[in-house]
């Protein structure tokens, strides 16, 4: 740090000049993120309740509600009565927290979990100490039952199910998994990004499986407001069925206004989830249902341009997420980025992939293909 403070104008400017190399999605470039341009009414909501404090709620009671509303109409929307939980930084947080109230709970430490696990879980592995074992994928992307069947054992702590896989927006066949676990091995539904899409697509009438709260082996769920709920970041919320479940994880918090805490955060972000309240309360099933439509066009029209290419996708998409056989997808990746567009690969199967966020349009798509023709063809991939 400076001895001497800059002058405010000049800091501002500053920061004014390195935005600026920032993408934006409003531009149409963004094709490769989980997150969006968040709703006017989340950035207002963001504004009016920044420097609140969730960590010690007793100072923000009005913030408290908030949240409580929050936790309620997600609950709702996830089938889970009453409904607990909080609000959380993210997937990444929720899902940490989830195998730590697993393994408190069950005693146990092992953890079964897809090979198309978001890289988040193996953080909550690694810091937990647990042992995962790894199951394989069916060719739409979805965990093998039989393997997760096979390594269930006694010492078996939790199953994850990912509804909504971060590469292939594919979803676990988490009715099975909900049967196969019973009430002694914990489940984590993992829809972080698919919790805000799944729903909707079912109102849309898509054939899309069960994954929450209304299975009665679900014990808890991660929606990520800061993904699909188009709101600002950072917000995830974690969903327990149970209030129970939270008790083994609660500190003593003695000098704060709250004498217990559950959450792996202390100070908690509070703009944020205002911000995603107001995205919830605001749109409600329909305005989703109405955005999650839009995004299932684009992403129709993406397949339909890139059929014309005669490049194949990896399978039909299940949700708002693309991808597609080529050779090298790093390669194009790296072209595209050259030329302004922020592209994404997937591992499993190594593919080209396409996160058709709300931010994005049949035009942008219009836009993009052009410049991807020409990108695939000077690689030879076309
Ligand atoms: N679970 C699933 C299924 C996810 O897809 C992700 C993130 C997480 C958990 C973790 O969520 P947080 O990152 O909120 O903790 N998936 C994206 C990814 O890692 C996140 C992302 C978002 C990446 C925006 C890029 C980006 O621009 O690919």
């Amino acid at each position: 740090m400076r001895n001497e403070g800059k002058p405010v104008e000049e800091v501002l400017k500053e920061l004014e000049d390195l935005r600026t190399l920032d993408m934006k999605f409003d531009e149409g470039r963004i094709f490769g993120s989980m997150c969006t341009q968040p709703l006017l009414q989340s950035v207002k909501a963001d504004e009016m309740y920044r420097g609140a404090n969730l960590g010690n709620p007793g100072l923000n009671p009005g913030t408290l509600k908030v949240e409580g509303r929050l936790i309620a109409a997600m609950c709702a929307l996830m089938h889970g009565g009453e409904g607990f939980g909080h609000v959380t930084t993210g997937g990444t947080e929720s899902n940490i927290t989830a195998l730590w109230i697993a393994r408190k709970f069950t005693k146990k430490r092992e953890v079964i979990i897809p090979k198309s696990a978001h890289f988040s879980l193996c953080k909550a592995v690694d810091l937990l100490g647990l042992k995962r074992y790894v199951v394989d994928l069916d060719e739409m992307g979805r965990a093998d039952l039989g393997q997760i069947e096979s390594a269930m054992g006694s010492e078996t702590a939790a199953v994850v199910g990912i509804a909504g896989t971060t590469e292939l927006g594919a979803i676990d066949p988490i009715p099975q998994l909900s049967e196969m676990c019973g009430e002694d091995v914990f489940l984590h539904v993992d829809a972080a990004f698919g919790g805000f899409v799944i729903p909707f697509l079912k109102k849309l009438g898509h054939d899309v499986p069960d994954f929450d709260f209304s299975l009665p082996n679900v014990n808890t769920i991660s929606v990520d407001p800061h993904k699909m709920g188009c709101s600002t970041v950072p917000a995830g919320t974690l969903l327990v069925r149970r209030k129970e479940y939270i008790v083994p994880i609660e500190v003593d918090s003695p000098y704060l206004t709250l004498s217990r805490q559950a959450s792996l955060s202390g100070t908690r972000d509070s703009a944020a989830v205002a911000a995603a309240y107001a995205a919830v309360a605001s749109l409600g099933v329909e305005g989703y249902t109405e955005i999650v439509k839009g995004c299932m066009d684009v992403t129709e029209y993406l397949m339909k341009r890139m059929g014309e290419l005669g490049v194949e996708p990896v399978m039909e998409p299940t949700m708002n997420i693309a991808a597609f056989k080529v050779s090298n997808a790093q390669r194009i990746v790296n072209a595209m980025e050259k030329k302004g567009w922020n592209l994404s690969k997937s591992r499993h199967p190594c593919a080209l992939r396409f996160v058709l966020m709300p931010h994005l349009t049949v035009e942008h798509v219009g836009k993009l293909m052009p410049e991807l023709e020409a990108t695939l063809r000077e690689l030879g991939e076309i």
